[in-house]
């Protein structure tokens, strides 16, 4: 690493704490459209780290000393609350209810007391986001593979009160890395997010078409709801529209981007 990045990364470790607190810690939100209609119909809640100057920093600038300070579940735990309440504005406002996507880390799950806190903020400061006569709440928790394979029991037991919620289940980077499959028959997913770097691809080699197709298929046949992420023209989206995935998201539709206010 070079000396300047380094420093730099030094700069934004030393400074992530106050950050957090001084609200510098942000969602952007990312739309996520139905292929077949074009129609947004969900968002993705990214991490953003803005610096004293007010220049903003995306996830992966800060994740990893966010780890070292073990404060990743802090961050976490601040974009599920804003999500619900931006989601629970949206609902006032008479928008279109849409599902909101939020990451959650291993690191979170172990903490048991944030994980009731987002759903007590999800109960209480959002009666109209997240009603009790609607089965299916309109949050989303991404999990990557690699989370999720280090116990899959214990994810299970932790992600309980995720789930008798309502809250639904999405498998984030699917195809980067981890080839168990295992967690698709124990856990009850509803959305697959096929990695980025395998769709962008995917127009110049038959061989990552012929890949996508076979995660459609399995999709289809676990019922599941496939999104594409990466999606960063015209000729890709035709590709995806031609494997049948469902949903897609990236720089096609719209960049990640940080609402004026704090919810
Ligand atoms: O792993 P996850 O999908 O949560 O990470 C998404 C990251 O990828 C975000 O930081 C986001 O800014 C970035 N991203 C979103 N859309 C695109 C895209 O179309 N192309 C590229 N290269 N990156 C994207
Ligand atoms: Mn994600």
């Amino acid at each position: 690493m070079a000396a300047t990045e380094s420093s730099l990364s030094q700069t934004i470790n030393d400074d992530l704490l106050i950050a957090l607190e001084d609200g510098r810690v942000r969602a952007a939100y990312q739309p996520i459209v139905e292929v077949a209609s074009g129609r947004v119909v969900a968002e993705e809640a990214l991490a953003r780290y803005i610096d004293r100057q007010g220049q903003v920093h995306p996830a992966f600038a800060f994740i990893e000393g966010a780890e070292q300070r073990e404060i990743v579940h802090r961050i976490d735990h601040r974009l599920a609350c804003d999500t619900i309440h931006r989601c629970s504005q949206q609902i006032a406002a008479g928008r279109e209810p849409i599902a909101h996507f939020v990451n959650i880390s291993a690191n979170l799950l172990r903490h048991r007391d944030l994980v009731q806190d987002i759903l007590d903020t999800a109960v209480t400061a959002c009666t109209t986001c997240f009603p009790e006569s609607i089965a299916e709440k309109p949050l989303v928790i991404e999990i990557t593979e690699r989370q999720l394979l280090d116990n899959i029991h214990e994810t299970k037991k932790i992600m309980a009160p995720f789930l008798d919620f309502g809250l639904r289940l999405a498998i984030d980077d699917f195809g980067s890395g981890y080839s168990s499959l295992l967690y698709l028959a124990d856990l009850p997913i509803t959305f697959l997010k096929i990695e980025g770097e395998l769709v962008r691809r995917a127009p110049y080699e038959a061989k990552v078409r012929a890949i996508l197709k076979g995660v459609q298929d399995l999709a289809g046949e676990l019922d599941l709801i496939t999104i594409a992420e990466f999606v960063e023209s015209e000729q890709v989206l035709d590709v995806v529209r031609e494997i049948g995935v469902d949903w897609a998201q990236g720089y096609h539709f719209g960049r990640p981007e940080i609402p004026p206010e704090r919810y």
